[in-house]
């Protein structure tokens, strides 16, 4: 063990009052005793943080039908699954460059989804940090399995973020903090066996029911979004196997019991009001975290919590270095959201939106626990447009809309975005009743107007777009890599 003593004093906190009656009569409570060199000290947990892509709150424990998926459930049952756990941003880039520092996108140089030349990718600002350093720092081993997708707006760190990319390799170390990453609910449109492309990879072991899938109220009933939103939840029957076998090693090596697990997803899933948009579906991410019982303080919940606290992806960082027992730096956004040291919940948690490749738009969020308010800066531009075109399911929805046969909250989708959106997302989870024009909510839609404009001056959202120039010369640079790999 290469704990110096400062973090074993801090381990020593973890110690629950049987452990410690149980030490004190000098019993091995674990397989980790020996590791402490006989010390009988309980050691600091490990950390398996399980980071999935482009993924909505669709497993059976958050109330899916249709779907297969046990080992998330039992993650879930074990522990508390949080129904209020946001995002950042809509999309991968600004997402992670997010949760990987504890900062707003803006904040870190990473609003725009991915920079390709000719414009510039930025370093951090001085002093400000990847996460997994405090980690380090506090005396974890820091692994970097699974799916390598990093993906950060601003230019690597000269710290080096991760130290071991073997999964075997890192469990040998106690103790760890693993970024596990799948990325199999991402879009992959590879040709099945039956040469027919698809938008998602199969799992033939527990295929989907197309034909019984709930769609949602604003999604066009089409056989191509049956198609697409199947595909994409049977990805997540996948996804759960894969983390059923994950979980399945972590207890064959004899560390579940000594290991937090924590599973989110980055951003929405590429249907409907999803990836790239500010909607529920678009930054509302699935939150589970397992608690193994010794490390469960009285502080902590009980197994088969339901928590409808809200939670950032930004608090990822506080929480973890916390659990860690380093020290959280001050630029830090986040909050510690359970663990010792909780920290209240906020009122507000603020989300955005802005360049994905060429689609450029800006979009702001703030939502309470009730409300969500969000300004759209861009005018003159549809949800169409704005995110999904080109998408087998758009297209089908499209030539509904201009044959006018979807309902009002369908039809929205092809529709010019109205400059802001209010929603009381207790009355209507769907968002479909926009009451930013409704005289009764017009306190409501001050007092969230007020909050946005605080936290952009607090924060220093620019918001502006990118030079045009640029944007021009990018777009040519990215046209000619498309034809390039079209003639492939
Ligand atoms: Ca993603």
């Amino acid at each position: 063990m290469n704990i110096d003593l400062q973090t074993k004093m801090k381990s020593l906190r973890w110690i629950t009052p049987g452990l410690a009656l149980a030490l004190a009569a000098g019993f091995s409570t674990s397989a980790c005793a020996a590791e402490d060199g006989g010390s009988g000290a309980a050691k600091s947990p490990n950390i398996l943080w399980i980071v999935t892509e482009d993924i909505g709150c669709d497993m059976a424990c958050y109330g899916t039908k249709g779907v297969h998926t046990p080992n998330l459930d039992q993650l879930a049952a074990e522990g508390a699954i949080y129904t209020r756990a946001y995002t950042t941003a809509s999309i991968c880039s600004p997402s992670r460059s997010s949760f990987m520092t504890g900062m707003y996108p803006h904040q870190v140089f990473s609003k725009n989804m991915r920079i390709r030349e000719p414009l510039k990718k930025k370093a951090l600002p001085a002093g400000v940090d990847i996460f997994t350093r405090y980690l380090r720092e506090a005396g974890y081993a820091i692994g970097f399995c699974g799916h390598g997708k990093k993906d950060w707006g601003f230019l690597e760190p000269k710290t080096k973020p991760y130290d071991i990319m073997d999964w075997d390799a890192l469990t040998q170390k106690q103790p760890f903090f693993c970024q596990y990453q799948f990325y199999d609910t991402h879009r992959v449109n590879k040709k099945g066996p039956d040469g027919k492309v698809r938008p998602f990879l199969a799992c033939p072991e527990h295929p989907v029911d197309r034909a019984a899938i709930e769609l949602h109220p604003y999604t066009p009933d089409t056989p191509e979004a049956r198609e697409e939103l199947g595909a994409y939840l049977e990805n997540i029957n996948l996804l759960d196997l894969k983390i059923g076998k994950l979980i399945a090693d972590l207890k064959a090596k004899g560390l579940y019991e000594n290991s937090i697990i924590v599973v989110m997803g980055d951003n929405g899933p590429p249907i409907f009001r999803g990836k790239g948009f500010l909607y529920e579906r678009g930054i509302r991410m699935p939150l589970i975290v397992r608690i193994p019982e010794r490390f469960r303080q009285k502080t902590a919940f009980s197994p088969g919590t339901r928590n409808d606290e809200l939670v950032s992806a930004l608090d990822m960082a506080a929480t973890f270095i916390n659990l860690a027992g380093g020290k959280i730096p001050d630029y830090m956004e986040g909050r510690i959201f359970f663990g010792p040291n909780k920290q209240p919940e906020l009122e507000y948690l603020f989300a955005m939106r802005d360049r994905h490749g060429m689609n450029v738009d800006r979009c702001r969020s703030v939502c309470s626990k009730r409300y969500k308010y969000i300004r759209n800066y861009v005018r003159g531009m549809t949800c169409f447009e704005n995110g999904l075109n080109n998408v087998a399911a758009a297209n089908a929805g499209e030539r509904l809309f201009k044959q006018g046969k979807l309902s009002t909250a369908q039809a929205a989708y092809y529709q010019e975005k109205p400059g802001e959106e209010l929603y009381d997302l207790e009355k209507d989870p769907f968002e479909l009743n926009n009451l930013a024009k409704d005289p009764a909510h017009q306190k409501v839609l001050a007092k969230l107007r007020v909050t946005l404009e605080k936290w952009t001056e607090r924060t220093g959202d620019d918001g502006e777009l990118e030079d045009p120039a640029a944007l021009a010369e990018m777009e040519r640079l990215f046209n000619e890599f498309k034809r390039a790999r079209q003639k492939k």
